[in-house]
C-alpha cells in the first residue's frame, strides 16, 4: 500500500478523524510527497485519492487544493517543502488564536455542553481552565461511533469537571444541568452561515435555542465553503449501518453529519474573530476574494 493509499484509508476508516485533522493528514502526507521528490502528475493524482476519502469536510478539499496551488506556483520542490510547512504552522496558529478568543467568551463558573469531538472546541474549554475559569462541560456520547467519550476523557484529564450524557439527554440535561452556553466545531459553513457538524448538532442547537441558550459554532476559516455561493455543496455522509446495528429485515440509516440553520447559531468563533453566523459570506469575500480555485 501507498503513502497515499494508507492516509486515505486511515480517514476513511476514521482512524484518523475531525475536520481538521483530517485535512492536516492529507497536507503533511502531501509535503512528504514532496520531499520524497513527486512532481504535480503524482500529486494531482494524491490530492484526488485524499478529497475522496470523506465527504462532509470542506476543510479537506479546501486544505489539499491550497498545498496543491503552492505546489503549483514555484516548480522547486524544496521551497514548495517550505510552504507547506508554513500552511501547516499556520493551522496551528490558527486554532491558538481561537482558543483565545472562545477563552474569553466564556465566564468563570460556565457550564460548557459539546458535541461529539472537536479538538478546537477541546483547545478552548482548556484555555478558559487554563485562565483559572472554573468551568464544568457536559459532553454527548455522540452515538454510533462514541467519539464524545473521547473529549470527556480529554476534559476530564485537563481536570475539568466532565459529565457525559447520551445524545437523547439534551434537552433535558440543558436545563437540569443549567447548562449556560454549548459549543460546538464545524466541518463545513456555507455563505448563508448554515454549519455542517456531527449528526445531531442541529436538534441540539434547537433545544439551546427553545431554552434560550447561546449555541456558538468554533471553527477556523479552512472550513468555509466560498464555492456554496452556488448552492450548497458537501455531501452528506452516510456510513456504513453496521455501525449502528443489525436487525433482520430493518432498513439501518447512518447519516454521520447534519446542517444546522444559521438561525439557530448566535456566533461563529474564528481565528479572525467572532462573526454572526449569517456575515460568513463576508468574511470569505474578505478572506478568499472572488476566486474560486479548484
Ligand atoms: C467530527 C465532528 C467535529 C468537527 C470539528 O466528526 O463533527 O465536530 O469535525 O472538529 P467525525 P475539529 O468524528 O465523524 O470526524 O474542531 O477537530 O476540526
Amino acid at each position: 500500500m501507498t503513502r497515499v493509499d494508507k492516509v486515505a484509508k486511515s480517514i476513511k476508516s476514521m482512524k484518523v478523524r475531525g475536520a481538521r485533522d483530517i485535512a492536516i493528514a492529507a497536507v503533511k502526507c502531501l509535503k512528504e510527497l514532496v520531499d520524497d521528490g513527486a512532481g504535480i502528475k503524482e500529486l494531482k493524482k494524491a490530492a484526488k485519492m485524499l478529497k475522496a476519502a470523506r465527504p462532509s469536510a470542506i476543510s479537506l478539499p479546501n486544505a489539499v487544493n491550497y498545498a496543491l496551488y503552492l505546489a503549483k506556483k514555484d516548480a522547486y520542490p524544496g521551497k514548495t517543502s517550505k510552504e507547506l510547512g508554513r500552511f501547516l504552522d499556520e493551522l496551528n496558529r490558527s486554532i491558538e488564536k481561537i482558543a483565545e478568543i472562545g477563552a474569553r467568551v466564556i465566564e468563570d463558573g460556565d457550564t460548557i455542553l459539546t458535541h461529539c469531538q472537536s479538538d478546537t472546541v477541546v483547545q478552548i474549554l482548556k484555555k478558559a481552565r487554563k485562565k483559572g475559569k472554573k468551568i464544568k462541560a457536559v459532553c454527548t456520547e455522540a452515538r454510533p461511533r462514541h467519539q464524545g467519550y473521547i473529549t470527556a476523557s480529554m476534559l476530564s484529564a485537563a481536570k475539568i469537571p466532565t459529565t457525559l450524557i447520551i445524545d437523547s439527554a439534551v434537552f433535558h440535561m440543558l436545563r437540569e444541568l443549567e447548562v449556560d452556553k454549548v459549543i460546538v466545531g464545524a466541518d463545513t459553513v456555507f455563505v448563508d452561515g448554515d454549519v455542517v457538524n456531527k449528526i445531531g448538532s442541529s436538534q441540539i442547537a434547537m433545544s439551546a435555542k427553545k431554552l434560550g441558550i447561546p449555541f456558538i459554532v468554533a471553527a477556523e476559516t479552512l472550513k468555509f465553503s466560498p464555492e456554496s455561493i452556488m448552492g450548497k455543496m458537501v455531501k452528506i455522509e452516510e456510513r456504513d449501518p453496521a455501525e449502528i446495528t443489525k436487525i433482520r429485515g430493518v432498513k439501518i440509516r447512518n447519516p454521520a453529519f447534519d446542517i444546522t440553520d444559521a438561525e439557530y447559531i448566535d456566533f461563529i468563533i474564528t481565528e479572525e474573530g467572532i462573526i454572526p453566523a449569517q456575515e460568513a459570506y463576508h468574511l470569505m469575500r474578505e478572506k478568499y476574494g472572488w476566486e474560486l480555485k479548484k
